[in-house]
């Protein structure tokens, strides 16, 4: 039986793979695709979303948009990153399929409600405002998911602070909430995300698939890798959202540990910053766990099978 996820996305480079990887694999069942703001503003992410939707050929999956800003602060997107468009690089065709007419934070509560106790896994790769507005518009939805698995966050590492990274700090009022529900929760970070780099070998692997989606996925990394380079001095980029979907795939692609999470308010400095307790024993009613390495030969056999099986459709 496969996987039912909802992806909460803002496309951007990484999130588009991570949709690619989700439709092409079958451990995964694609029950709905949400965006929020995030790497771009909300009308542009969500065309991004659909831009994919029909270059990978995904149809019969409702896709809505979401939040337009976060809970409290201000907009903030990430055009350094990932350009523009929030998806720059390839060429992207005009979408055809029309969006679901309701908004992302009921069409999760819907899918959610509509669907058996433990059947839907929550996947966000963006900022977590629709999350965390689903969470408080029906609080029912709490205890009826199977997990969330979310990339963001890190223990160790920032990227757009010191302390913070990018899909917390933008709307840390939001993850705050998303953290602290008592849903199993497993936080995907750039501890991780940072192992999961496209290098030389994987750049050629997916050039060899020699599809469309291919195409549209290595034109993908050599703008992201590019940015990346330029405005992070990394000489491969992180393609971070894949890595939670690759978990819900195979949870052994990570390694996790279980332990407190909770996500910074106040802090000068560390504003957004996810804060995980590693003292032992972890209490007995932490419901919340960290990815702590990755297997990167299974990660990427992962996106190339998922590439391969898309084809041209
Ligand atoms: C990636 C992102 C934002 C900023 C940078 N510098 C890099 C986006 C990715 O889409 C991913 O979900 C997350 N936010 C990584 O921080
Ligand atoms: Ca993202």
């Amino acid at each position: 039986m496969p996987k039912k996820i909802i992806l909460d996305c803002d496309p951007g480079h990484d999130d588009a793979i991570a949709l690619l990887l989700a439709h092409g694999n079958p451990e995964i069942e694609l029950v709905a695709v949400t965006t929020v703001v995030g790497n771009q503003t909300l009308d542009k992410v969500t065309r991004n979303a659909l831009a994919v939707a029909e270059i990978a050929g995904i149809t019969g999956v409702p896709f809505a948009a979401g939040m337009h800003r976060p809970l409290v602060r201000e907009v903030e997107t990430a055009p350094s990153i990932h350009g523009d468009s929030g998806m720059d690089g390839p060429v992207l065709p005009e979408p055809t399929m029309p969006l679901d007419p309701r908004h992302a934070v009921d069409l999760i509560i819907d899918t959610i409600m509509a669907h058996e106790v433990g059947e839907i896994t929550l996947v966000p790769t963006g900022g977590l405002t629709n999350i965390a507005m689903a969470a408080r518009r029906e609080p029912r939805i709490v205890e009826r998911v199977k997990e969330v698995v979310l990339m963001g966050g890190g223990y160790s590492v920032g990227n757009w602070s010191a302390a913070a990274e990018f899909n917390i700090v933008i709307d840390p009022e939001a993850a705050h909430i998303v953290f602290n529900e008592k849903w199993p929760l497993t936080m995907v970070g750039l501890d991780v995300t940072h192992q999961a780099l496209a290098t030389p070998d994987v750049v050629a692997a997916v050039a060899a698939v020699g599809t469309k989606p291919g195409q549209f996925v290595l034109e993908l990394l050599e703008f992201f890798g590019r940015t990346y380079k330029v405005a992070q001095g990394f000489d491969a980029p992180p393609v971070h959202d894949p890595c939670a979907v690759a978990f819900v795939i195979d949870p052994s692609v990570l390694q996790v540990r279980r332990a407190p999470l909770d996500v910074e308010l106040t802090g000068t400095l560390t504003l957004g910053m996810t804060v995980a307790d590693f003292r032992l024993p972890a209490p007995a009613d932490c419901t919340t766990q960290v990815a702590v390495g990755l297997d990167q030969e299974k990660f990427w056999a992962l996106v190339i099978d998922a590439l391969e099986r898309i084809g041209n459709p």
